[in-house]
């Protein structure tokens, strides 16, 4: 590792908003709950606002500060570039980073456009030639309950899927007065739910059932066209002024898709599903049983074995944190629970555990680019109202 001791991994991160303390808490406490091979330094934070990435680094937990992400990506001390930025600068700063022989993390979803995507794993195919790894961060994958679905569906027990039913629901919007902020931006985030939620149940159905969608039926909607402008914000909401400005996103979508075994799936994201603030809903249905899963209580997988006495046949409520389940045995005893933060943790854990191996550890930037394709697939869908391919 250039610049650092061999058990170190210099870590420089772009970003220093809700996802930058939620990447900033998964370096800080990995190394303390798992034995890694390579140790994260916190070496740099980057931004453009002086006095707020000050003290960002110094509440983060950063070491160093540099104004310009053109700079952090060619410090020697650095090893990894972590991308916490709105996904309008994805492209620009991993791909520097890649071609300064960084390994790279990216927030998700990969890009704001399939093109951008393509030159991307394009770069990070290139790179992997030099060692490097590209990671992309549909942390959802990292929940224990969410690794378990994937395996009782992988072992065959529910059989072959015949239902996708797929649900992102939040409400942080669905008051009309909430301001502006880059979200409800098209030229920072692409698209509204459809790619900023939306690529999550899009990631979660395909790595669940391993399969891929290969058709999709959208409609988009935008409920409220304008909103004040932020005068501050933090997180997902701020305070708004009397200025108003456009909302050029879609608020919700929902799309019907064919999966490539042969299953159909319904999906849906929104963020004015009043009263629900995070929650990700699947429920797999198979020819032979049913998993579900919402992250509101994410510690629970709900199984149901077609195979079981009808007389007493029913979902099994799965807790799970048990020690034989993915990555519990770190952190607390059975039924003490794991939250948001974890699954970022997880994330970092593998990340570092393949660079050291010199594996690729998934999600990869070709997982990504199988997202974005998605999601322009229902963009186009909606636009014209025919099923498009991805
Ligand atoms: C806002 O919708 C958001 O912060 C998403 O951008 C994240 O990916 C999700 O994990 C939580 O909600």
């Amino acid at each position: 590792m250039a610049g650092n001791d061999d058990a170190q991994l210099g870590v420089g991160m772009v970003g220093y908003s809700f996802m930058g303390a939620a990447h900033s808490q998964a370096w800080r406490t990995a190394p303390r709950f798992f034995d890694l091979p390579l140790t994260p330094r916190m070496r740099v934070l980057g931004g453009r606002n002086p006095e707020a990435l000050a003290a960002a680094a110094r509440k983060l937990g950063w070491e160093s500060t540099e104004t310009r992400w053109q700079a952090l990506v060619s410090r020697d001390d650095v090893d990894l570039v972590d991308v916490c930025t709105p996904g309008d600068t994805h492209a620009e700063i991993a791909i520097a980073a890649l071609e300064a022989g960084k390994h790279v993390l990216c927030e998700k979803p990969l890009a704001n456009t399939v093109a951008e995507a393509e030159t991307m794993v394009a770069a990070a195919e290139a790179a992997a030639q030099r060692g490097q790894v590209a990671m992309v961060g549909f942390t959802y994958r990292r929940v224990p309950a969410i690794q378990l679905a994937r395996q009782l569906v992988a072992d065959g027990r529910i059989g072959t899927v015949r239902h996708v039913r797929a649900q992102y629901l939040q409400d942080w919007i669905a008051d009309e007065d909430t301001p502006l902020s880059w979200r409800l931006d098209k030229s920072k985030a692409g698209s509204g739910s459809l790619g900023d939620i939306g690529a999550h149940v899009i990631d979660l159905a395909q790595f669940i059932t391993g399969e891929r969608i290969t058709s999709v039926s959208g409609l988009l909607e935008t409920f409220v066209t304008e909103r004040p402008v932020a005068t501050e914000f933090a997180g997902l909401s701020g305070q708004g002024g009397t200025e108003r400005g456009p909302v050029t996103v879609d608020d919700a979508a929902v799309f019907l898709a064919r999966m490539s075994g042969g299953g159909i799936g319904t999906f849906e994201a929104t963020r004015f599903a009043y009263g629900r603030k995070n929650a990700i809903r699947l429920e797999i249905n198979g020819s032979k049983g049913s998993v579900a899963f919402d992250f509101e209580d994410m510690n629970v997988l709900h199984f149901f074995d077609a195979a079981d006495d009808p007389a007493i046949a029913g979902f099994r409520r799965i807790v799970v944190t048990e020690p034989q389940h993915a990555y519990v045995a770190h952190w607390w005893p059975a039924g003490h629970g794991l939250g948001y933060e974890h699954a970022f943790t997880h994330q970092v854990v593998d990340l570092v555990e393949g660079i050291a191996a010199g594996t690729h550890p998934a999600p990869t930037f070709a997982d990504g680019l199988a997202v974005q394709r998605v999601l322009d697939a229902v963009e186009r869908s909606a636009a014209s109202g025919a099923w498009v391919e991805p």
